[in-house]
């Protein structure tokens, strides 16, 4: 039975990218699934987009490929776009095989349990708020979120609470990224694999059913840490 490599936010990163799947022994028969945002902040959006596509991988939609994507709609709709001119030139690269891939990206994934021993998984970007069912989870939360607050209200900034893994009662294991800042995170229930490659830390992925953790060190730093506080906008 092949195993799935659940693979954090690679960010344009594809030499990390390749090294990574090396690193695992990616081999044919192995599910990759990205936790989102593939794109934007490193150095070739583009080259992640393809090996996406080589690999039949699936993922979910980060903010970054969101912010991208509504770039897209709003030029082919004739409207002024939204987005900055980091979204603006990461789309100007893009062809329509890349647009195909971005625009398959959903809010969350979920992967039954391959075992009775095993948890079924849940993959989404950024978070899931406890107590809410998964169709009735607001995607800009699914996106953006980090902590909850002590009234149990959700904050997209890592200063305002508790890390919300941290609060996720399970049964199923969520797979997660878009926290840099807080590194990699392993709670009973939840994994955050958003290791910091574009910032100069590294590229992980959490092999299943393997349970365990593989990172690479980032090339570069790409883009400084510092240029994300306050944390809101990352
Ligand atoms: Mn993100």
């Amino acid at each position: 039975m092949g195993r799935t490599l659940f693979i954090g936010d690679v960010h344009g990163c594809s030499q990390e990218l390749t090294e990574l799947l090396d690193a695992c022994a990616y081999a044919k028969g192995d599910d990759v699934v990205f936790v989102g945002d593939l794109v934007a902040k490193g150095p070739d959006s583009r080259g992640v987009l393809q090996l996406v596509r080589e690999l039949g991988a699936r993922g979910t939609r980060g903010n970054h490929d969101h912010a991208v994507l509504r770039w897209h709609d709003a030029v082919t709709q004739g409207l002024a776009p939204e987005q900055g001119p980091q979204h603006m030139r990461v789309a100007q690269t893009l062809d329509a095989q890349d647009w195909a891939v971005l625009q398959a990206l959903p809010y969350y994934l979920t992967l039954p349990a391959l075992a009775s021993a095993q948890p079924a998984i849940i993959v989404v970007h950024a978070g899931l708020v406890p107590g809410v069912a998964l169709d009735q989870q607001a995607p800009d939360l699914l996106m953006n979120m980090r902590t909850l607050r002590p009234d149990g209200s959700v904050s997209r900034r890592a200063e305002d609470g508790v890390l919300w893994g941290t609060r996720w009662p399970g049964p199923e294991l969520v797979v997660f990224g878009h926290h840099a800042l807080a590194g990699l995170q392993r709670h009973p229930h939840a994994v955050g694999l958003d290791t910091g490659c574009v910032y100069g830390g590294k590229l992980s992925a959490y092999v299943s059913p393997e349970d365990r953790v593989v990172s690479v060190p980032a090339r570069k730093v790409y883009v400084p840490i510092a240029h994300e506080r306050p944390s809101g906008a990352a």
